[in-house]
């Protein structure tokens, strides 16, 4: 029976509400408290204030009045739908009372006692917690609440240890209300109330972790990995899972990864964010109060909160805690091709040769599954591809400027391969393989087929799962011998194919059957009392079982249940040693289910879209996402996946994916051809035309993937990154930057001519044509033509981008001169960094291997280059050659290099636009200069 404590205290934010909450207490009708509702609404011409509702049922079939009823809750229909029915008392549920508080070095700690008239939610809450309150510095607060008796699991990716001693000054401070027990994390300066979970209820049972926060704003940004429509996430009680998946990207699917991060921008501008290092599975519902519910179904309360203030510190503050970006190779930036399906060595051939034909650029081929032999990790088709034919061309196109990747599956083809399939014999002799409950090897089925079988497509899936697919096991990748077994498998698969880098696909791990060839058994892991918001029938739907045995780290073990959001994480890791050492390079691995931390070892592409104009538009919002999550190098397949595009979308798609950080155009099995190629000479050659844009910026774009690296910035920026007092930018996710100084525009409706476009106050200067976006067009929308082949882009004033002469790929690229865009602020000044290595040996930042220079433009009348570090002969035989000027008030009459003057052919003013443009300055790039002009 509920105590007293349960019943309803007076609340004076509670405007009509009560009313109807404690009669349904009393009454305990739910019709007649509908009624009276309903007409207290009428009466009062206003609808009833829901926003306090936190939801007591959000078990997956819901709760009944008894069950609701019996976990102390209230029940009572909305009038609208939305909020619960069965909701927590407001201010009137206690589940925990502070026993203790004392100070320690690094902060205090909290110690909290179960109440015994705690009604049961599931399984009982712990008898025990302890909160520990750790200032780690002035801007990043850590908030642990666990289990002192009894440990529980623990999310092993490396975070910020306790400090010794706890942070001066502070941007934030923790205060602990007693009775009943909450905590609010303030921001000083402000007294902005961050974080505060004094409304909803803190559950902490064994196999259900429950917490709700009040938010200090509506703008919050994060949590993944879903699709969703609005950057700024809606409130308006949505729920959202997260438990790695192989889906498409439709309706409201829990995808690939697991990424429990959000950012909050205050009222007043100042930015934080909350990262709930929870692996386990999970949902977080958000409603309009504005509040949000954290429920995870293991584990610990394991907070980390930065406070800014602004969002790109937030992101910086993150990035340094869970590890900074992985630096790409230069290569990686030029534009990828791929498709599943080329189903042979001669269609590669041909796409290949039609770029070519065109001369559009093409840095990097891809091999799906289809050139594996039965689609078995480190095998070739002899048929299709032949082992042979397949290499030479590998190395052909290398030589001509092409990189090539390969794609492998973790899910290693078992039973029919015994004494035939190194990777499975070995995996086994050695134990790398994840087991069953029992101890034996968990098996699956994946793409592996059988030998000997004529494959028909068309066929249902079901059939062809059970007729063509054989058995697969799972490597635990968070085995010793699994790191080195794998490696030895991908450092001799090299010896076949001269790959650059790895993408690996199917990391959640995917598995076409549930749980295993024997399905799962019945077991609390598997069938957890608490079923998070996440599709599927049960846990393991599409992976493995929930009880399947995995190793912790190299000395525990603990189930796939904790370990699932995990296990993408973990095969990058050893991916990216394996890909290094077979390589000897830099290399990239670009993974599907990514966890915090992941960006530190690869890159990710958005996964399975469709080649619908909706799937191209939540791209940016995907590519926004993972910014903040720390992984900037991402993108979405380019004209889509599944479906034929039609070419009006492909082209729009194009536009905006050659300014994806991660640039692939990839196409599903049995789609229309979709590369550059594919639709023509005159798109071709627009094709052309757009990457000649990308290659010529790449020298910036590069220098933003260095700061990512070195700084934790964002590469791909929301515009309220950049304009954050700007409360119109905060709900933009149509247009986009690159780093502080290119807005990007694409358009995104079908048969559009023209896009409606935000303009920050700011000098914006056209890349086409030079000339300045009008001043009193700023601070506003304006409509912006585009015809078919446009995209609209532009410099900010300020920035200086440095430029390169693009080529059909970076190998040539990186030997042309060197240009710079300075484009000139109000106060006639401009900054800007190159930053420059060799674009492929490992850790040139580490080793101070590459050349740096600030380019800056200090009110006025010169250019200066200064090099802030060089390194070796990395810059000889590289010139800078062209300066184009934008912004500048008049023509100037002289302009000197280092105080000799230019011939008057060296240079032009352009009267209209104001633009001044260099040329031939054959200036060695290595060398400091001053450029100037009056
Ligand atoms: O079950 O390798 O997301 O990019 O082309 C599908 C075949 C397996 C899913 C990836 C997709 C890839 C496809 N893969």
């Amino acid at each position: 029976m509920p105590s007293r404590e349960f019943e309803i205290k007076n609340d004076d934010s509670l405007e009509v509400e009560p009313i109807a909450s404690t009669i349904s207490l009393i009454v305990g009708n739910a019709l007649l408290v509908l009624v009276i509702a309903v007409m207290v609404a009428v009466i009062c011409n206003t609808h009833p204030d829901y926003t306090h509702r936190f939801d007591c049922g959000p078990d997956r079939d819901g709760v009944d009045k008894a069950t609701c009823e019996r976990r102390g809750c209230i029940w009572s229909w909305p009038i609208k739908s939305g909020p619960p029915a069965c909701f927590f008392p407001p201010n009137g549920y206690i589940t925990y009372n502070m026993t203790d508080i004392s100070p320690y070095p690094w902060g205090y700690r909290v110690q909290l006692r179960k109440r015994t008239e705690m009604p049961d939610f599931f399984d009982g809450g712990l008898e025990t917690l302890w909160i520990d309150v750790e200032l780690q510095t002035k801007y990043r607060l850590h908030i642990k609440i666990y289990d002192p008796e009894n440990k529980r699991f623990e999310v092993p990716i490396s975070l910020p240890r306790r400090p010794l001693i706890a942070a001066e000054d502070p941007l934030y401070n923790v205060s602990v209300t007693e009775e009943p027990f909450s905590f609010q994390v303030i921001r000083t300066d402000t007294n902005t109330v961050v974080f505060d979970t004094s409304v909803g209820v803190m559950i902490f049972e064994d196999q259900f972790l429950q917490l709700s926060t009040k938010l200090p704003s509506h703008n919050i940004y994060g949590f993944g990995e879903h699709a969703h429509d609005d950057f700024r996430r809606d409130l308006n009680w949505k729920r959202w899972g997260s438990f790695a998946r192989d889906e498409k990207t439709e309706g409201t699917a829990n995808l690939y990864g697991t990424h429990p991060f959000y950012l909050c921008l205050e009222n007043d501008s100042n930015a934080h964010g909350v990262f709930l290092n929870n692996a386990n599975g999970q949902d977080v519902s958000f409603q309009p109060n504005p509040a949000l519910t954290y429920r995870h179904i293991g584990g610990v309360f394991d907070f980390y909160m930065f406070f800014g203030p602004t969002p790109e510190d937030v992101i910086s503050q993150y990035t340094e805690a869970i590890g900074r970006p992985y630096f790409p190779p230069y290569w990686a930036l030029g534009f990828h091709l791929s498709k599943y399906g080329y189903n042979s060595l001669d269609k590669v051939k041909e796409v290949v040769a039609r770029m070519r034909m065109y001369n559009i650029a093409h840095d990097v081929q891809y091999g799906d599954i289809d050139y594996m032999d039965r689609k078995r990790d480190f095998t070739i088709d002899d048929q299709r591809y032949g082992k042979v034919a397949f290499k030479d061309f590998v190395k052909k196109i290398k030589e001509e400027g092409t990189k090539y990747i390969v794609v492998l599956d973790p899910a290693i083809a078992a039973n029919e391969t015994t004494g035939t399939y190194r990777p499975y014999d070995d995996g086994v002799e050695k134990n790398v393989f994840i087991h069953d409950e029992n101890g034996e090897i968990i098996y699956g089925k994946v793409w592996p087929v059988y030998p000997g079988l004529r494959i028909d497509d068309s066929k249902p899936w079901d059939f062809q799962i059970k007729t063509y697919r054989g058995y697969v096991a799972f490597p635990d990748f968070q085995r010793k011998q699994t790191k080195e077994w794998w490696i030895r498998e991908v450092v001799d698969f090299h010896d076949k194919i001269d790959f650059d880098a790895i993408w690996i696909d199917m990391t959640e791990p995917a598995n076409f059957l549930d749980g295993s060839v024997n399905g799962c058994s019945k077991n609390k892991y598997d069938y957890p009392p608490y079923h998070p918001h996440i599709w599927g029938e049960t846990m393991a739907d599409q992976t493995l079982c929930m009880s399947a045995i995995q190793n912790l780290d190299e000395f525990n073990t603990t189930v796939h249940y904790n370990m699932h959001n995990l296990y993408g994480w973990s095969q990058t890791m050893a991916t990216l040693r394996a890909a290094r050492a077979a390589t000897g390079k830099r290399s990239l691995v670009i993974n599907r289910s990514t966890y915090p931390g992941s960006g530190k070892y690869s890159g990710h592409w958005l996964g399975d879209n469709f080649s619908i104009w909706l799937h191209m538009r939540r791209s940016i919002i995907g590519i926004l996402d993972f910014n903040l999550f720390g992984i900037p190098f991402v993108g979405a397949d380019i004209c889509g996946l599944f479906l034929d595009v039609t070419e009006p979308l492909c082209r729009r798609w194009s536009q905006l994916g050659n300014f994806y950080t991660f640039s692939r155009n990839h196409n599903g099995l049995i789609y229309r051809d979709q590369d550059p190629a594919a639709f023509g000479r005159e798109y071709a050659e627009e094709m052309k035309k757009l990457l000649a844009i990308r290659y010529t910026l790449l020298p910036y774009l590069y220098t933003l993937q260095y700061k990512a690296t070195a700084y934790g910035h964002t590469v791909t920026r929301p515009l309220m990154f950049e304009f954050t007092s700007d409360s119109e930018t905060w709900g933009i996710d149509r247009q986009f930057l690159w780093g502080p100084g290119f807005m990007i525009i694409p358009v995104l409706e079908e048969g559009a001519g023209s896009v409606n476009a935000y303009i920050p106050k700011a000098r914006w200067y056209d890349w086409y044509t030079g000339r300045e976006i009008d001043r009193e067009n700023t601070g506003r929308w304006i409509n912006i033509p585009a015809s078919d082949y446009h995209i609209p882009l532009y410099i900010r004033g300020g920035q200086i981008l440095p430029t390169q002469q693009p080529a059909n790929s970076t190998k040539f690229s990186r030997q042309h001169p060197f240009g710079l865009i300075v484009a000139l602020s109000d106060s006639q000044s401009a900054v800007g960094t190159l930053f420059w290595d060799d674009g492929t040996s490992v850790d040139t930042i580490e080793n101070g291997e590459y050349y740096k220079i600030e380019y800056v433009v200090c009110q006025g009348s010169n250019l200066t280059a200064n090099i802030s570090n060089s390194y070796g002969t990395l810059l000889d035989n590289l010139r800078l050659d062209t300066v184009k000027f934008h912004g500048l008030i008049t023509s100037p009459s002289v302009v000197q290099l280092n105080s000799v003057a230019l011939n008057d052919s060296q240079w032009t003013f352009n009267d209209v636009t104001k633009t001044l443009n260099i040329t031939d300055l054959q200036h060695p790039m290595s060398e400091q200069f001053l450029l100037s002009w009056h």
